[in-house]
């Protein structure tokens, strides 16, 4: 959620904690003994397993809402309040302590995680039949788009996706709802957004599946000029509940996938609601494509991105065991050499 609250160029990023975080942040947090807490909530999406969550942390809990303080996790300190002026008085608080010697010496702990960092990067395969990957899909459009602009997303893989792999330089650049799973959020947070920061570019990375629940507001869109733009992780499936259903349900699919990418027709659907409708399912076609929806800037555009259907979001803690039982790929747990 706060993606970009902090950069991720920062060397001390350690990335997203949480079911399909990063190993290195996952662990951090299992080894950590002390949590500053920051608005977060606990909520089951980071904490897995919670009576296993970082199992040596105190919990320093900041929340301008007291009821969250506690809530989830047993808390050694809570502070209500704003979080400007929470972390303006932990800084001044730390640097004092600093200044007075007092401080700690992290140094063996980062180096531990920069250590984790180089040996479980996030990454994907390919798909072995030539055809698109939806994580080379985002990645792309990170990279060419760039951490200026505005992305809001649905929920499912193209979520965990969009925080994986665009890059967040600056709060407020990454808009979703997070583990609230408010499928359909993506197309009304662009024009939110768009409207807001008329300037900046605002792109929906969204799910076939979220696409179907608030697509009408591109009518929206076009009446009153809000020219977002639409990526559609197009994998004919409700692609993370096919995920689960692949790994925890012996592949028996079930109200998780259609028969045809061609239903509905989005380059059509777009051009019905006066957007220009693009369709992209080859990969040397991708930054074409994203160079002419960047083009277009007096309608809504929406990209048809037809990718691979049985990519998979890695890495990821099951749901309902404990953050050490991490995989980064099917059946691969990371090594976190605790006993080295
Ligand atoms: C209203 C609602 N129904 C069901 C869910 C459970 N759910 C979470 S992700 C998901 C699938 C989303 O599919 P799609 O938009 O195609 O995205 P993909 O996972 O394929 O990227 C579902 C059904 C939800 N979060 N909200």
């Amino acid at each position: 959620m706060a993606r970009g609250a902090f950069p991720d160029s920062h060397p001390q990023h350690m990335g997203m904690p949480g079911m399909h975080g990063t190993v290195t942040a996952v662990a951090a947090l299992q080894r950590s003994d002390l949590i500053i807490s920051l608005g977060a909530r606990f909520d089951d999406r980071v904490t897995g397993a919670r009576d296993s969550f970082a199992p040596h942390a105190q919990v320093i809990h900041a929340d301008i809402d007291p009821a969250e303080i506690g809530k989830n996790r047993v808390t050694a300190v809570g502070l209500v309040g704003d979080a400007q002026e929470t972390i303006r008085q932990l800084i001044n608080e730390f640097a004092a302590r600093k200044a007075a010697g007092e401080a700690y010496d992290y140094s063996d702990f980062v180096e531990r995680c920069n250590i984790m960092r180089e040996r479980y990067p996030l990454g994907f395969d390919e798909p072995e039949d030539g055809s698109l990957s939806p994580q080379y899909v985002i990645q792309r459009l990170g990279e060419i788009v760039g951490s200026e602009a505005i992305y809001t997303s649905g929920v499912g893989q193209h979520q965990m996706w969009a925080s994986q792999f665009i890059k967040y330089e600056q709060p407020n650049k990454w808009i979703n709802s997070g583990g609230l799973g408010t499928m359909g959020y993506a197309v009304p947070a662009a024009m939110g957004a768009k409207v807001a920061c008329p300037d900046q570019i605002v792109w929906a990375v969204d799910g076939d599946g979220c696409f179907q629940m608030t697509n009408q507001e591109l009518a929206t869109c076009a009446v009153e000029g809000i020219p977002i733009k639409v990526a559609i992780i197009n994998n004919a499936a409700l692609g993370m509940v096919r995920q689960w259903q692949t790994l925890f349900y012996s592949e028996r699919y079930s109200s998780s996938q259609l028969p045809s990418m061609q239903v509905p027709d989005f380059v059509t659907l777009a051009q019905a609601y006066g957007c220009v409708g693009l369709r992209c399912d080859n990969p040397e076609d991708v930054d074409a494509t994203i160079a002419r929806a960047m083009e277009i800037n007096d309608r809504p555009v929406v990209v048809d991105f037809r990718v691979h259907q049985d990519a998979m979001v890695w890495p990821m803690v099951p749901a309902g065991t404990s953050n050490d039982a991490i995989q980064y790929a099917r059946d691969l747990a990371p090594n976190f050499g605790d006993d080295e």
